[in-house]
């Protein structure tokens, strides 16, 4: 029996667009960010509660795995943490 992935996406221009993504619990998820501006420091993104802090590079789709297993709302941010959005696994 193979396990669906389910894919969701957020566009980085200046926030979050959409800044909440909502990803069904226990099935494997691709949390795709594509930053396409210089506005704001959206450069990084963290997910603590996935021990995520990685550099979004300009113009290209950058891909996390995202453990679903927890359910709830999970907050990312910049890496400043004044933008921020969330996960929530339900
Ligand atoms: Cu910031």
């Amino acid at each position: 029996m193979t396990k669906k992935i389910q894919d969701a996406s957020v566009i980085v221009d200046g926030g979050y667009q959409p800044a909440t993504v909502v990803l069904k619990k226990g099935v494997p998820a691709h949390l795709s960010f594509k930053r396409i501006s210089e506005k704001g420091c959206l450069d990084t993104v963290v997910l603590p509660d996935f021990g995520i802090k990685e550099k979004l590079p300009l113009n290209q789709e950058k891909v996390f795995t995202i453990d679903t297993r927890i359910p709830g709302e999970h907050q990312f941010s910049c890496g400043m943490n004044m933008f921020h959005g969330k996960v929530v696994i339900k």
